[in-house]
């Protein structure tokens, strides 16, 4: 019989968790033929609330939920596991400055990253959702020195997401016409969504929307400050887009990426595209569907796009600095 695997989820009572655990548990993320055991974590005050959505997982009878363990303890919650997604963090407050998020959320990385490395299995993966997701990311890592680089990622599926929308819906074509989208550097407002590589029905984005100008403007500012916008509208952030967003995120480096084509996800940088080595920045990746995968290498970037990334690059450093002291 196929072992279940183990998957951890922080944050497990908050929304996005809520969007999200159905459908691990429903087979959509892992496979409709592989087994799951659910390894919830939370705050200990909020461990009652947990408790119903255990209940309501225990409710779907989902055939491929073996067990679902719910615990305040991040040593329970990482045992032997297979992939951590690492969901809770506290929300920007009104008027909080990032720095100061990045400094109250920290610490979470600090006691997760050493938990991961004392509790998990040979074969973890790690996908960091709670902003700031670059840093906090970087901060685990640098706290579990023996996972390897390979195995952490903090997530621009999101982004990633909603620029191939955007070029879906201003082309007039499906979402999946839309191919090679990649998104550069840190999942927030600096980010550089890239249209010079995307292609639309197998022909270069540019050639088919015929519009530099809303290229370079309105669409980048668009997927840019998309999650602010969703705020704005629904007076939440984004949590159904983001867990849909998560289970890509884990599906596309399960399987091999499709011919000719890359997704997004900021990665430990081992130094391409003038990136430094060491900091976590998204880039265009492809995985070869058996755990390894690799950043797209010898893509031309115009000047255009080597500023925007050098911006992105820029806060990301400027963040590494402002948590020094928690990177082990
Ligand atoms: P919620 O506030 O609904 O849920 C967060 C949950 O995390 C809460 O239940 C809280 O109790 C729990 N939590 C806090 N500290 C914890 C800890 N140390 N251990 C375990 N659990 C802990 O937020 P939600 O909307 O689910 O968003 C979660 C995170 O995702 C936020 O940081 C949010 O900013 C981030 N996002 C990241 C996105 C991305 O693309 N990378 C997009 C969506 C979202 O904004």
């Amino acid at each position: 019989m196929t072992q279940p695997v183990r998957v951890a989820v922080t944050g497990a009572a908050g929304q996005i968790a809520y969007n999200l655990l159905f459908s691990i548990g429903s087979g959509e993320m892992l496979g409709p033929s592989t087994p799951v055991v659910l390894q919830l974590l939370e705050m200990t005050p909020v461990l009652p609330s947990l408790k119903g959505v255990a209940m309501e997982i225990e409710d779907c009878a989902f055939p491929l939920v073996r067990d679902v363990v719910c615990t305040d303890n991040p040593e329970v919650a990482f045992k032997d596991a297979n992939w951590a997604l690492l969901v809770g963090a506290k929300p920007r407050g009104k008027g909080q400055e990032r720095k100061d998020l990045i400094r109250e959320n920290g610490p979470i990385f600090v006691g997760q990253g050493r938990a991961l490395a004392k509790c998990a299995a040979p074969d973890i993966r790690i996908l960091v959702v709670g902003n700031p997701a670059n840093t906090n990311c970087l901060i685990a890592r640098k706290n579990a020195p023996r996972i390897p680089d390979d195995r952490w990622f903090a997530m621009t599926r999101l982004d990633h997401n909603r620029a191939q929308a955007q070029l879906a819906k201003r082309a007039g074509v499906p979402a999946a016409d839309v191919t090679n989208v990649s998104i550069w550097g840190n999942h927030s407002t600096t980010q550089y969504p890239d249209f010079l590589h995307a292609k639309i029905r197998g022909r270069p984005a540019r050639e088919a929307i015929k519009d530099d100008a809303w290229l370079r403007g309105e669409f980048i500012a668009t997927v840019q400050k998309r999650g602010a916008a969703v705020i704005e509208a629904r007076g939440k952030s984004s949590a159904a887009s983001a867990a849909n967003a998560a289970v890509a995120h884990v599906k596309s480096f399960v399987a091999a990426t499709p011919a000719g084509d890359w997704t997004s996800a900021a990665v430990i940088s081992d130094g391409s595209y003038d990136v430094p080595q060491g900091i976590c920045s998204s880039f265009p990746v492809r995985s070869n569907g058996r755990g390894g995968w690799e950043i797209v290498k010898g893509l031309d970037l115009d000047a255009f796009a080597k500023e925007k990334i050098a911006a992105s690059i820029k806060e990301l450093d400027e963040e590494r600095a402002v948590v020094a002291d928690l990177l082990g």
